[in-house]
Parts: structure tokens; sequence; C-alpha cells
């Protein structure tokens, strides 16, 4: 079993290694190469044809593509710790906050890195004014995810830490990376953030 996957500030391929790393885990890492056109290659179409990173190939050849469903492949095969959550319950509740992440926060921070990124802009026709419009999008997420965390949580479901957690963790940091960083006042925020670069997988 093998991971195609990307090098740091890559967020994607980061959250399956930080999963893995609390899991105990370790999967062979094969780096893509994004910047020279890794993913666009013939061999890597082939394993997965939207061109993106992570893909997890099986040994008898067989891909799965997109984070969560890699990560939820670990979680059945090696349920400890469970970072899914486990009754109904949490399990509902890791998934809200997980799409809460991805649909709220991961997308307008990744249309700024799209359209509005120099790093970027040789890569598809930029449209600036709605890449900078995201800034506004991720300023309003983040404020929104301060108040929710006020009450003290220390994770995002509460009082386990869960792929949720990662999703966010691995979104902000790219944010720094682009100049997207979370406001000083946004403190509850920030404070989780420290929790979550405490931990030993953050350096994954
Ligand atoms: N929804 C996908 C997103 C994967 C993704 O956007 N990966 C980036 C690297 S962090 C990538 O491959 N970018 C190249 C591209 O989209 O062309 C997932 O969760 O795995």
């Amino acid at each position: 079993m093998k991971l195609y996957g990307e090098a740091l500030p890559a967020p994607n391929p980061r959250r399956v290694r930080i999963f893995l790393a609390e899991k105990g885990l370790e999967v062979p890492e094969i780096r893509i190469g994004l910047r020279e056109g890794g993913h666009r290659t013939p061999e890597h179409l082939a394993r997965n044809s939207l061109g993106q990173v992570p893909v997890l190939e099986l040994d008898d050849g067989t891909t799965i593509s997109e984070t969560v469903a890699i990560c939820r492949y670990f979680e059945v095969l090696h349920p400890d710790p469970p970072l899914f959550g486990v009754t109904a319950l949490e399990q509902a509740q890791v998934e809200m906050w997980t799409r809460r992440i991805e649909l709220r926060l991961t997308v307008p921070v990744g249309m700024f890195w799209r359209h509005a990124h120099p790093f970027t802009a040789h890569l598809l026709k930029q449209n600036k004014d709605f890449g900078e419009s995201n800034r506004e999008a991720v300023d309003k997420i983040l404020r929104w995810l301060d108040g929710e965390l006020a009450d003290g949580r220390p994770y995002l479901t509460g009082e386990t830490y869960t792929i949720a957690d990662i999703a966010g963790q691995t979104t902000l940091d790219f944010a720094d990376f682009i100049g997207l960083a979370t406001p000083s006042d946004a403190r509850h925020v920030l404070a989780w953030r420290e929790r979550m670069a405490g931990r030993s997988s953050a350096s994954a």
C-alpha cells in the first residue's frame, strides 16, 4: 500500500499524514510534484482522473481518492483511537463539523488560493475580484467559529479530538501560508489552534 501525496504546504495530503500519525500507522508516501505537473501525468490521472492528491493505492492496484474517504478506510481497519466518533451522535457530530469546515472554511481558502494568489496565476485564468472576495468569507467564518469555541470546549465536536479538528488545523495552517492569517482577536480559535499545534502529529 502507498500514498501519493505532496509536501507542505499542501493541506490535503497532510490531513492523511496527521490522521495516520494519530493512529500510529506508517504508509510510504510518494510526493507527486504538483509544481512540476506530476498530478497531470497519464500515470497519475489513471490513479485519480481528477488529477489530485492524496490518493491511496492498495497492493492490488485499487485506488482511493478524497482525503476523508482515505481516512475512513483506515478508521475501519484500525478503529483505535476512534477519530470519526463511535456512537451515532458522535459520528453525526464529526460529520457535521467536518462538512462545516470543508464547505465553509476550506472552500473559500481554496478559492482565494486559486483566484487571488500569485503562485497559482500561471495555472488558470484567475478572477482576482472573486479571489479577493474570499478574504471576507474566511474572516466571517473564523469569527463564527470563534463564537462556537467560546464555550471552552477543547475540540470542535466537544471533548474528543477527531478528524474534524485535523480538517480545521490543516486548512488554517495553509491559510497562514497563503496570507490569510487568523485574526488576533479570534482568541478561542487561536487557543484551539495552539492545542492542535502542540500534538506530536502536527509535524506530519
Ligand atoms: N477534495 C479533495 C481535494 C484534494 C486537493 O485539492 N488536493 C490538492 C493538493 S492539497 C491538489 O491535488 N491540487 C491540484 C489540483 O487540484 O489540480 C480531497 O479531499 O482529497
